[in-house]
């Protein structure tokens, strides 16, 4: 993982990685964190940047007085094609206080009821394809149908557009194209100063051209459409105006913040979705618990229907997901910046403006998560073990007022498909699979794939009896 170069000035390891390749930055940052401790300068073809994993300093940098998002290299490459939309926007633009007023009704805890049918409509469609790969013995690649989950749920729920990804054999080309300008925007950060990327650059703008493309259909056709659908995302950034000054967002800021919500609101999701199956497929107590729960609450019939209000009852359900976000935080680092000049836990000294990168996974493994941090245990989770533990300790949604906005979206959306699925079928990890996490900006287990037996009325009738008499019910 490198040999520490020295230290530098104020003590703080120093290590020069430029000579390594970089394609999971995410998971070589870990490396290095393990070697050097959880303060590190990683020095990359002559630029420094401090990363933080120790929950002490990580509440430092969470303090909003003290320090404010910083839009790190990575992001101010994905700036190229999202510009000053919410997550690439600086703190002092104007177009991100004004799209954050107008959209933060829309990811209210309530807004959630608006999204409820058509996320039940999109698991539907998750269902249909598992079920025909379980008649068939087929496995199912589960990071895929997840993308394709997510996708179609925050087309149809933010912007009234159908993907339809589940009528595709491949990826949706905007997914294709998508992960590409992500994966260009991870490696541009990483480049060499003595190779020619002008290959890779005209390759990515046609894909942001592509993009663009899509976006300016999905806005095309709600405009066609009329006054419909107008309490979504998109309904509300072309209807809206600032309560301040009474303006609405210009076009091509809705344009970014469309393709914004199509990436963040997809991404991230779908690959928490894939850790917590793969996790729960490894470990089958976890598994016949979070069934037992989904037996207890929809009962044995195959078909259940869950309202809303289900969905926030699926406790153990929402820990499997909270464990899976520990272990890989599928938006894996966030950076922050110094308002002023200060220093950093009393001793690294940090200028005003001056970055550092809170590397969230080696937060989530920190001696505060006890002395076993690898192991999947949602009990870590339960309400008294959560109190227990320092709140900044667990950040896989950002922090202070540029946190993740859709957080509620996803947690409600993962956490009832999750639920449904293991409510239907067993899960089989029929190849042995051995975790491979890819980086392409967001982590996600790469060729996981998962065998299906559907579950019988009996077995569902003997889980939800199981909890009814042995677990007393909680409020
Ligand atoms: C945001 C976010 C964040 C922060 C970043 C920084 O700081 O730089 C994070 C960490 C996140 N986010 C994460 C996540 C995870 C998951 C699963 C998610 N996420 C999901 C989602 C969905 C949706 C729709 C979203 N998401 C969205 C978003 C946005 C818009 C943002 C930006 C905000 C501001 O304002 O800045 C975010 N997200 Fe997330």
């Amino acid at each position: 993982a490198g040999t520490a170069e020295g230290d530098s000035s104020d003590g703080v390891p120093l290590v020069d990685i430029s000579a390594q390749t970089n394609n999971t930055p995410i998971q070589q940052a870990m490396e290095l964190t393990r070697a050097h401790g959880p303060v590190l300068r990683r020095r990359l073809h002559g630029t420094d940047m401090l990363f933080v994993s120790d929950p002490d300093l990580v509440a430092e940098l969470c303090d909003d007085q003290r320090f404010a998002k910083y839009v790190n290299q990575s992001l101010e490459n994905v700036r190229e094609f999202t510009h000053d939309g919410l997550f690439t926007a600086y703190n002092d633009e104007p177009n991100w206080a004004k799209a954050h007023d107008i959209l933060m009704p829309a990811f209210a805890l309530g807004s959630m009821r608006t999204y409820h049918p058509v996320m039940l409509q999109v698991a539907r469609r998750v269902i249909d394809a598992w079920d025909a790969r379980a008649a068939s013995g087929e496995p199912v690649a589960v990071t895929d149908d997840m993308t394709r989950m997510t996708l179609d749920t925050i087309g149809l729920a933010g912007f009234g557009y159908d993907f339809g990804s589940f009528d595709r054999d491949e990826p949706h080309p905007f997914v294709s194209a998508m992960v590409r300008c992500l994966e260009w925007s991870m490696r541009k950060v990483a480049r060499r100063p003595d190779v020619d990327y002008s290959e890779q650059d005209e390759a990515f703008r046609a894909d942001t051209a592509y993009l663009t493309s899509v976006v300016d259909e999905v806005i095309q056709a709600r405009v066609a459409a009329g006054e419909s659908g107008t309490d979504d995302l998109l309904g509300l950034m072309l209807g809206a105006t600032h309560p301040s000054d009474g303006t609405p967002l210009d076009h091509a800021n809705i344009r970014d913040q469309v393709i914004t919500f199509l990436i963040a609101g997809h991404e991230t999701t779908s690959g928490a979705l894939s850790f917590a199956l793969h996790y729960l497929a490894k470990n089958p107590g976890e598994l016949r618990r979070v069934q037992r729960e989904a037996d207890a609450l929809f009962g044995a019939d195959a078909d259940p229907e869950p309202t809303f209000e289900q969905v926030g009852l699926l406790r153990y359900t929402r820990q499997v997901l909270n464990e899976a976000l520990r272990l890989w935080p599928t938006a894996a680092a966030f950076s922050r910046q110094a308002r002023e000049d200060t220093m950093l836990g009393g001793r690294v000294p940090m200028r005003a403006g001056q970055p550092a990168i809170v590397l969230t996974p080696m937060l989530h493994r920190a001696a505060v998560w006890g002395d076993n941090p690898e192991l999947f245990d949602p009990s870590r989770f339960d309400p008294e073990a959560e109190a227990a533990r320092p709140v900044h300790a667990y950040k896989p949604f950002g922090t202070g007022e540029r946190a993740c906005i859709g957080r509620q979206f996803a947690l409600h959306e993962a956490t009832m498909l999750l639920a449904m699925l293991v409510h239907r079928y067993r899960l089989i990890d029929h190849a042995d699979y051995r975790l491979h996490v890819k980086e392409s900006l967001t982590l996600k287990p790469e060729g996981l794939t998962l065998r299906l037996i559907p579950r019988t009325t009996e077995e569902r009738a003997v889980g939800a009896a199981a909890v009814a008499t042995s677990a007393p019910a909680r409020d």
